[in-house]
């Protein structure tokens, strides 16, 4: 088994260009330390609420005590003026493009004795055709026997597929990972520390077997110029032109983008109808084709 341990020297001592070049290879990059204890703290306390508060909306990938809470962005100008800081754009930019707006984020509760949430990719789950970006936040420390964040480096460069194994979805073929010397790392996490990956990258969390909840935040930014058919308005966008942004808009560009519209038809059409309709259709098409 690889265990991926970038010491926070290490990581920190990292320049732009070797961070670009490490997220093409791997699918990802850690920042350790990007925020202090000092500085999460309100974040934290804010994220937890949610466990109180509820969700506004159904959350599917809920399973015993690993709970989500999604869409909180929507709900707390905390949450929003957090992930729009100065320090985390910076970051962002040089990988992502300096436009971007965030369709999706949850708070993640790995409880004791939850259980493993299986190799998948993000792609996976929102099957949009363009890779964007997950910004994962430690919220407490993550640790191998808490349930925390096992990647396969270099595993962006494919599309998954997968299949539906109870609640969750299963990349097709990921159980090899789960081997000794399988290709996995291990992403230890301290509060504060952030991981930007790949929509594209296998990732997994197996059991908490402590006795305490493992908490992480997740962001999913998409540059400006990528359409999602199933987000709703308002838009938050989040950067532009290389800058932090913190505004929703009632309209994004690229929602009248030809291109946009003809790239992501399958995914509104599935969204809007159902997966059958739209595999009868592509099965009427190739059948005449
Ligand atoms: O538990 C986590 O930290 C991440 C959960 C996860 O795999 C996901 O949100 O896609």
């Amino acid at each position: 088994m690889t265990v991926m341990e970038s010491t926070r020297a290490a990581a920190n001592s990292a320049t732009v260009a070797e961070r670009v070049a490490q997220f093409e290879r791997d699918g990802y990059v850690v920042s350790r330390g990007m925020f202090t204890p000092t500085e999460m703290r309100d974040f934290i306390a804010e994220c937890w609420s949610f466990e109180v508060k509820g969700s506004h909306r159904p959350e599917p990938n809920s399973k015993g005590t690993m709970q989500f809470y999604s869409e909180i962005f929507r709900r707390s100008e905390l949450i929003r003026r957090f992930i729009t800081q100065k320090t985390l754009i910076d970051f962002l930019v040089p990988i992502t493009g300096p436009d971007l707006w965030m369709r999706w984020d949850q708070a993640v509760a790995k409880g004791p004795g939850s259980g493993v949430f299986a190799w998948h990719t993000d792609t996976g789950y929102d099957l949009l055709p363009q890779p964007h970006f997950e910004v994962w936040i430690a919220l407490s420390a993550s640790r191998q026997d808490n349930g925390g964040l096992w990647v396969v480096p270099g595993s962006h460069k494919v599309r998954q597929r997968h299949k539906r194994v109870g609640k969750h979805l299963e990349a097709i073929g990921s159980e090899r990972y789960d081997a000794p010397n399988g290709g996995k790392a291990f992403i230890e996490a301290n509060e504060g520390d952030v991981i930007l990956f790949s929509s594209l990258l296998l990732h997994k969390t197996y059991e908490n077997t402590t006795g305490s909840s493992r908490w992480a935040y997740v962001g999913e930014m998409l540059k400006l110029s990528d359409y999602d058919p199933t987000s709703k308005p308002p838009y938050f966008v989040v950067a532009k032109d290389g800058k932090p942004a913190c505004e929703f808009v009632d309209t994004l560009a690229c929602s009248s983008d030809p291109a946009q519209i003809v790239k992501t038809l399958p995914l509104a059409l599935r969204h809007r109808f159902g997966g059958p309709l739209v595999r009868r259709i592509r099965a009427a098409l190739k059948a005449t084709a």
